[in-house]
C-alpha cells in the first residue's frame, strides 16, 4: 500500500473548505488508491467550527483517510505536508479599500510562507485559492525562497472549467469532449478566456471551437464576459460565492499537476512567469500548461492574434499594479 500523503487545507472551516476536504478524503484529488492525512488550519474564531468539520470527517468513515489534524497553529498545520491548498484569507468587505484588504492578505501570506518553508515536506506543492490569488501566491513565493518557484501556483482552473462549461452548453456537446481553452492572466475580471486553440472531439475528429460555434461576435464578447463575471453571477444566485466548483477545480489542478495531463490536452494554471508570450517575468500569471512527472510546463509557440495580445497585456498590467500595491504594504 502507498504511504499517506499529507494535504494541508487552510481556511478549512470556510465554505470552500467544507466542500473540499471530503473530496480529498475520497481520493478525488490524488487518486482512489492514495491514502491521505488531512491537515486543516483556520483561525481561533473558527476553531469550534473546524472541530465540527473534523467530527464529520470521522463520521464519514472515509477508507482513504488515515488521519486528521485540525488546528489554529500554522506550524502544526504545515509540518510535513506534501500538498498545501491555501484557501484561508481575508475577504473584501463592503466599503473596504483595496489596499486594506491587500495589506491583510500580504501579512497572512507572508507568515504562512515562513511556516511552509520551515516545516513542510521538501518539494511540497502549493496551490493558492484565496483572493487575490495570483498576488497572494507571489507573496508566498517571495517569503518562502527555499521552496522552488515551480512549486507555487494559484487557481485559475475554475475559470478554465467555466469556459469549458460555456462552450459545452452553447454547442450542446459533452463538457468532456471540449478541451484546450485557456485562461490567461489574473484570476479576476481582467482574465482573458481564449478559445482560439480549443477543440471539440467529434466522431469525425477534433474540430476547432471557433469553427463549430461559427459566431465570432459571441466568442469575442459575451462568452468572455460570461466567464469573467461568472463568480459574480453565482453570488447573485446563491447569495454565497462559488464553493463546490472551486473545490472541484482545486482537485483538478492538483490531480493534473501530480498525475499529469492527458496527451494532447492542456489546462490553465497560475504560475511564476518566465517571460513566455512576452508576459513580464516575475508575476504569477495564468498560462496554458501541460504536466508530466509532477512538473508543469508552459505550452509554447501558440500563435497570439492582435485581439488576444491586447487582452494578455491588459491582465498583465493589472497584475503588475497588484504586485506594486502588495509591495507597498510590506513597508
Ligand atoms: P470563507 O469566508 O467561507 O472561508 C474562508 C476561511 O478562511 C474562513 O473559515 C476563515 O476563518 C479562514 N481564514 C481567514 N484567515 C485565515 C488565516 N490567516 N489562516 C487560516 N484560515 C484563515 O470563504 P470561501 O468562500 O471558502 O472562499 C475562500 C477564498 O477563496 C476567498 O478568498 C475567495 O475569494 C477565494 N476564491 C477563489 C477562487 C479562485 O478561483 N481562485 C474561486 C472561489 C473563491 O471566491
Amino acid at each position: 500500500a502507498k504511504d499517506p500523503v499529507r494535504v494541508l487545507v487552510t481556511g478549512a472551516a470556510g465554505q470552500i473548505g467544507y466542500a473540499l476536504v471530503p473530496m480529498i478524503a475520497r481520493g478525488v484529488m490524488l487518486g482512489a488508491d492514495q491514502p491521505v492525512i488531512l491537515h486543516m488550519l483556520d483561525i481561533p474564531p473558527a476553531a469550534e467550527a473546524l472541530n465540527g468539520v473534523k467530527m464529520e470527517l470521522v463520521d464519514a468513515a472515509f477508507p482513504l483517510l488515515k488521519g486528521v489534524v485540525a488546528t489554529t497553529d500554522a506550524v502544526e498545520a504545515c509540518t510535513g505536508v506534501n500538498v498545501a491548498v491555501m484557501v484561508g484569507g481575508f475577504p473584501r468587505k463592503e466599503g473596504m479599500e483595496r489596499k486594506d484588504v491587500m495589506s491583510k492578505n500580504v501579512s497572512i501570506y507572508k507568515s504562512q510562507a515562513s511556516a511552509l518553508e520551515k516545516h513542510a515536506a521538501p518539494n511540497c506543492k502549493v496551490l493558492v485559492v484565496a483572493n487575490p490569488a495570483n498576488t497572494n501566491a507571489l507573496i508566498l513565493k517571495e517569503f518562502a525562497p527555499s521552496i522552488p518557484e515551480k512549486n507555487i501556483t494559484c487557481l485559475t482552473r475554475l475559470d478554465h472549467n467555466r469556459a469549458l462549461g460555456q462552450i459545452s452548453e452553447r454547442l450542446s456537446v459533452q463538457v468532456s469532449d471540449v478541451k484546450n481553452v485557456i485562461i490567461w492572466g489574473n484570476h479576476s475580471s481582467s482574465q482573458y478566456p481564449d478559445v482560439n486553440h480549443a477543440t471539440v472531439t467529434t466522431p469525425a475528429g477534433d474540430k476547432p471551437v471557433r469553427e463549430l460555434v461559427a459566431d465570432d461576435a459571441w466568442l469575442n464578447s459575451e462568452f468572455i464576459s460570461t466567464v469573467q463575471q461568472r463568480g459574480a453571477a453565482i453570488i447573485k444566485a446563491r447569495k454565497l460565492s462559488s464553493a463546490l466548483s472551486a473545490a472541484s477545480s482545486a482537485c483538478d489542478h492538483i490531480r493534473d499537476w501530480v498525475l499529469g495531463t492527458p496527451e494532447g490536452t492542456f489546462v490553465s494554471m497560475g504560475v511564476y512567469s518566465d517571460g513566455s508570450y512576452n508576459v513580464p517575468a516575475g508575476l504569477i500569471y495564468s498560462f496554458p500548461v501541460t504536466c508530466k512527472n509532477g512538473e508543469w510546463s508552459i505550452v509554447q509557440g501558440l500563435p497570439i492574434d492582435e485581439f488576444s495580445r491586447k487582452k494578455l497585456d491588459l491582465t498583465a498590467e493589472e497584475l503588475s499594479e497588484e504586485k506594486a500595491l502588495a509591495y507597498s504594504c510590506l513597508t
